[in-house]
């Protein structure tokens, strides 16, 4: 596959032959786009400023006037800069990109853009944390949203998902009281961005429908390193319609090319302090240097007649639909190659929408989703101030969008009609209906048969809670499991009242694994349970290995991200290979030396460092690379930050090659050689076994020892 160079706003993403061009998105938003380079300084009314520098006064040292225009102008646009933040996702960083479908799905679809591989359907997406407020960390234990919004010729089609698959609660109306008890606590508004607190686990442990979503939150998929390193999942049963009206049922699903990986904990609370945008920045530096991000869409289809085949119910979101059940069909690709120019106007004023659907396309009656239907457009009246947020240049189709919705708050449109109604005859009718067609017509609900007593009742088939919590785990390796372990044991150790840990540990934890709530009753001195105390079902599938992200590396080390120690001495041709090696790989590195200070090697060339050692800490990196040069190596020796690196490092499992004399590093640090912790003469001794314990991404054997490092 050819790669794509971001060439600023002109992209040259050409690798098929490209009907629809991808960038289209980004020549709709150049009309919006502000470059104030040659030009004057005005107010909002263009008139031109001669002193941004002083408030017109009554004499040098007397009061403002108040007739100074410029000054309130200013003011009173800066006071109100600020809009209401997302009630939850509130934490989010946004791409521009394209999606391409491989081949056309006409047996499934019509949907325009799941049918026509030759055309690139613009996408903007937003990765985001839940929990905590705009400006908290990002690799805080949380899971991530995974919004796509694509912009395609028959309208926006917003698949707006979650890094894990399946959710917290089965009812739209239990939604307000999960996220009051997951958000800080009312009385002191602690913590920021955890879960980690007694009332999201009261809330949790008083309801079993939770108990399988909580797992995954508590697993190594609720901390992941980059986006690019995540899963997407509509969560959802959808529904798509093809040219006859047929319909099935399927799953969206979101496969990252970088594979799936996580940080261990201490990693991400530390990176929570030193780097609380590292996964905006993650995202950001990788576009910039053309390391595109990229996915591919799956589907499981499940036809109509299928519908009642499992242990489970398709409309039930805290269950998934297991791959060994249904396999994931990959039907496309999705590529993130564009930064937004302004955070605010794109990020931050992008509206996502469940209901933003195009023919082709349908709901299920899962009601979560159909309660997901109502609250999107409803947040974003108070988010954006009023209904006209469609026209926002980042949420304006690229298709035309004509009605007789008129007025409202911050209207752009200038309407020419004199009858915004239908039916008229004043203006010839229009804008008219659309008929449903086999292809390119508009919009009409999947006709299902229903039929059905008026009532408030949780459907019967939604009844078991715990048998997929029981695959989740039983799917897990036992270094996936030890995490868990430890994550409950964390997160309940911050909880103060005793009878709500001993009653997630014993009613919740006890149904899915015994052993489970016995390990975490062990950290939290609670009698361990003896049984479960419900009848869990036995489900079909004892495990399912596709759930485990330990089954989901690629094998190679694309974008991985590896430090280079260096100092005064420093071997520049072991330097230089391993550049060039990562490189070919498709990853990178970063020159870390004791100061800013050019480093001179020992072929007497200089080298200029990316940062200081201090400066860009390991957790930053996948791996640490130490090149040979007697006197670098001693003086990495006798730098308390360099020998914290390699220790570091090494406690987060991590890939760490040691050249000539910095060999001695490890001894120096009682660290024990493993097969991630390499060393060799020289750089082209240490590439091969360095680069298999990348694409491995930890070194799980160490985990034991690792544990008796300090951190
Ligand atoms: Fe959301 N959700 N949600 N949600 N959600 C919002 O919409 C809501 C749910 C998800 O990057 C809000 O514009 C209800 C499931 C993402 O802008 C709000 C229910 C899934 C984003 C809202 C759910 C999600 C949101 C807040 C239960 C995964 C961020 C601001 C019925 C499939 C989108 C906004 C972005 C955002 C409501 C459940 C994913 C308040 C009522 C399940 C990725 O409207």
């Amino acid at each position: 596959m050819p790669t794509e160079k971001n060439t600023g706003s002109q992209l040259a993403g050409t690798d098929t032959p490209d009907r629809e061009n991808s960038n289209r998105k980004l020549e709709q938003l150049d009309e919006f786009r502000e470059d104030a380079t040659d030009e004057a300084l005005t107010t909002n009314t263009g008139t031109r400023i001669a002193d941004n520098q002083n408030s017109l006064k009554a004499g040098e040292r007397g009061p403002s006037l108040l007739e100074d225009f410029i000054l309130r102008e200013k003011i009173t646009h800066f006071d109100h800069e600020r809009i209401p933040e997302r009630i939850v996702h509130a934490r989010g960083a946004a791409a521009h990109g394209y999606f391409q479908v491989y081949e056309p799905l006409a047996e499934l679809t019509k949907a325009d853009f799941l049918n026509e591989p030759g055309k690139k359907t613009p996408v903007f997406v937003r990765f985001s944390t839940v929990q905590g407020p705009r400006g908290s960390a990002d690799t805080v234990r949380d899971v991530r949203g995974f919004a796509v919004k694509f912009y395609t010729d028959e309208g926006n089609f917003d698949l707006v998902g979650n890094n894990m698959p399946v959710f917290f609660i089965q009812d739209a109306i239990k939604f307000p009281d999960f996220v009051h008890a997951v958000k800080p606590e009312p009385h002191n508004e602690i913590p920021t961005g955890a879960s980690a607190h007694d009332t999201f686990w009261d809330f949790v442990s008083l309801v079993p429908e939770s108990a399988h979503m909580v797992l995954w939150t508590m697993s190594d998929r609720a901390i992941p390193v980059a986006y690019r390193g995540m899963q997407g999942f509509g969560v959802h049963t959808f529904r798509l319609v093809n040219a006859e009206g047929r319909s099935v049922f399927v799953k969206f699903h979101w496969r990252p090319l970088s594979g799936v990986y996580s940080l261990v904990w201490d990693e991400a609370q530390k990176l929570a302090g030193k780097d609380p945008d590292f996964q905006r920045r993650t995202l950001w530096e990788d576009i910039e240097k053309g390391d595109y991000p990229e996915w591919e869409l799956g589907l499981q289809v499940i036809p109509e007649e299928d519908e009642h085949k499992f242990d489970f119910d398709l409309l039930d979101p805290t269950k998934l639909v297991p791959e060994e059940l249904v396999p994931v069909r990959k039907v496309g690709r999705m590529v993130l190659n564009r930064n937004p120019d302004n955070f605010f106007a794109e990020t931050e004023q992008a509206a996502f929408h469940p209901g933003h659907l195009v023919p082709g396309i349908d709901f299920s009656n899962d009601p979560l989703l159909q309660g997901r239907l109502f609250s999107y457009t409803d947040t974003q009246l108070s988010r954006l101030g009023g209904p006209n947020f469609n026209e926002l240049p980042i949420n304006r189709p690229l298709c035309p969008f004509h009605n007789n919705q008129r007025d409202a708050q911050h209207r752009q449109t200038v309407n020419k009609g004199r009858a915004a109604y239908e039916p008229n005859s004043i203006d010839g009718g229009w804008p008219k209906e659309t008929p449903p067609a086999p292809r390119h017509g508009g919009f009409s609900s999947y006709p299902e048969p229903l039929s059905g007593t008026k009532l408030r009742k949780r459907a019967d088939s939604f009844a078991d809670h715990f048998s997929q919590a029981r695959l989740f785990y039983n799917s897990l390796s036992e270094t996936e499991k030890g995490h868990v372990v430890a994550a409950y044991s964390f997160e309940l150790g911050k909880v103060e009242r005793v009878h709500i840990r001993e009653r997630q540990v014993h009613e919740i934890l006890a149904n899915i694994d015994l052993d489970l709530a016995r390990q975490v009753a062990e950290n939290l001195g609670l009698t361990p349970p003896q049984a479960p105390t419900v009848q869990v079902p036995e489900g079909t599938l004892k495990a399912s290995p596709a759930l485990s992200q330990m089954n989901l590396l690629p094998g190679n080390i694309k974008s991985r991200k590896v430090a280079i120690l260096i100092a005064n001495g420093v071997q520049g041709s072991d330097v230089e290979f391993l550049q060039g090696e990562l490189a070919k790989a498709g990853a990178s590195a970063k020159l870390l030396a004791p100061s800013s200070a050019p480093v001179n090697t020992a072929e007497g060339r200089q080298l200029v460092p990316d940062a200081t050692i201090a400066g860009l800490p390991s957790i930053a990196f996948d791996a640490v690379f130490v090149p040979a040069g007697d006197s670098a190596a001693k003086t990495l020796g006798k730098d308390g930050d360099a020998l914290h690196y390699v220790l570091e490092a090494y406690k987060h499992l991590k890939a760490i090659a040691l050249c000539g004399a910095a060999g001695d590093l490890a001894s120096q640090l009682y660290l024990e050689a493993d097969e991630g912790l390499i060393s060799g003469a020289t750089a082209k001794d240490v590439v091969k076994p360095l680069f298999d314990a990348i694409a491995r991404h930890r070194v799980w054997a160490r985990e034991p020892k690792a544990k008796a490092v300090p951190a």
